[in-house]
Formats: C-alpha cells, structure tokens, sequence
C-alpha cells in the first residue's frame, strides 16, 4: 500500500503527462527556487502558480514577463528560458493517486489506484488488520494536509477510510456511517494499542490537535 497526494486537486499527473518540478537559482540569490509545472486542457504544460506568486519568489520574472496575457500562455522555457529549462533539476510525478502495488513475482510490479473514497484527500498513514474478521487483510487509512499554501488550499476532504480487501487485491471501501470513522482535521498517523487480550484500539493522531481513540 502505497499513500499518496490523491485526485482530488489541480495537480493532475499521468505516465504521458507527469507533474513537474524545475528547480534551481533562477535569480541568482544563493537559494534554490522551485517551479511545480502540470499539463492544462489544451497539452501543455504551465506553471502552478499566477505571475504574481511566482514573482514573489523570484522577482526577475516581472522583467521578464510584463504582461498577464503573456504569462498566461507562457510556457516554463518562456519564463525561465530554454537554457536554464533544461539545466534546471527536474523532478516528475507521473501519479498522485493512492495504490495498492501488486508484486507479480516476476520483478515486476503493478500500481492498482484505491477507490475514490481513499482519493479524495492526502494520505498520511495506513493500517493493515483484518478488520471484519473474513481473513482477509483490510485496510484502515487516515490524512489529509492542512499545511498547504492559501493559493493551493487545505487537503481536508479525507475523513478516514476502511477498506475491506477480499485477499485477490480489491478494495472496497466502508461508508462513515457503518465504519463510524469521522475524522475531520489534519491527521498524521493511525496506530493499534493492544490495552489487553482481546481488547484492541485505534489511535488516531491529529497534527495540532486532539487525537481521536476509537475501538
Ligand atoms: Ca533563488
Ligand atoms: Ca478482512
């Protein structure tokens, strides 16, 4: 199980259209900067961030660009320029969904997305137990990110997950109102306390804040 940044936002990334990362000292101050890149509608792929932002960052951009409308159909080597494009540190994401990896035993492996329900949100922490007591390991998962800039808003939307595998690799997940998980807030991590035999509970911890124990 692997967690991941989710599809519910902006950054959308595929094998053929990965996010991007350029980065390097655009403004030649002694500090790193980074451009996170991603594919629009029409192919190609732009900046993240408005002219304004990115100035705010790395002010010789504003010489560079001086007009919005030019900004707004500049390509990355339009801004920073082809060289330094290509001189950049490059980083690629080619996806953001959470997945379970499949080990096919022949040194290969494939990447199952989660369903919807674990996409919705950042992921921040699993838990694998048999949950239902079928036998088969499920999964029970908490996240979200409440330390994301204003422009790119708080991950929020994730409440906590169960999901009940069926031991041949597919998920399905449990609706909040019979897992009973409704864990609004930035949670960090999901750990098992054994308190005695046969008496086991679920901590759920909360960044800046209370956690929530449950059974
Ligand atoms: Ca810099
Ligand atoms: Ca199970």
């Amino acid at each position: 199980m692997v967690g991941n940044r989710g599809e519910n936002s902006f950054f959308k990334a595929t094998s053929a259209q990965p996010a991007r990362l350029y980065a390097g000292d655009y403004d030649q101050n002694g500090r790193l900067d980074a451009i996170p890149c991603y594919y629009f509608k029409d192919g190609r792929a732009y900046p993240k961030h408005s002219l304004d932002e990115l100035a705010n960052q790395i002010p010789l951009i504003k010489k560079k660009m001086t007009r919005y409308a030019t900004y707004s159909k500049a390509s990355i080597e339009d801004i920073i320029g082809a060289k330094e494009a290509t001189a950049s540190e490059k980083r690629f994401a080619h996806t953001f969904s959470s997945s379970y990896v499949e080990n096919k035993g022949d040194m290969t492996f494939r990447l199952n997305p989660l369903p919807v329900e674990a996409q919705f949100s950042t992921l921040q922490s699993m838990l694998v137990g048999d949950f239902n007591a079928d036998k088969h390991p499920d999964v029970l998962l908490c996240g979200n990110d409440h330390g994301s800039d204003v422009d790119s808003g708080r991950q929020d939307a994730s409440l906590g997950l169960l999901l009940l595998g069926n031991g041949r690799g597919n998920f399905t997940s449990v609706p909040a109102h019979r897992s009973g998980l409704y864990l609004e807030g930035d949670y960090r991590r999901v750990i098992r306390l054994k308190v005695v035999e046969k008496q086991v509970f679920y901590f759920f911890l909360k960044n800046n804040g209370r956690g929530e124990i449950m059974q």
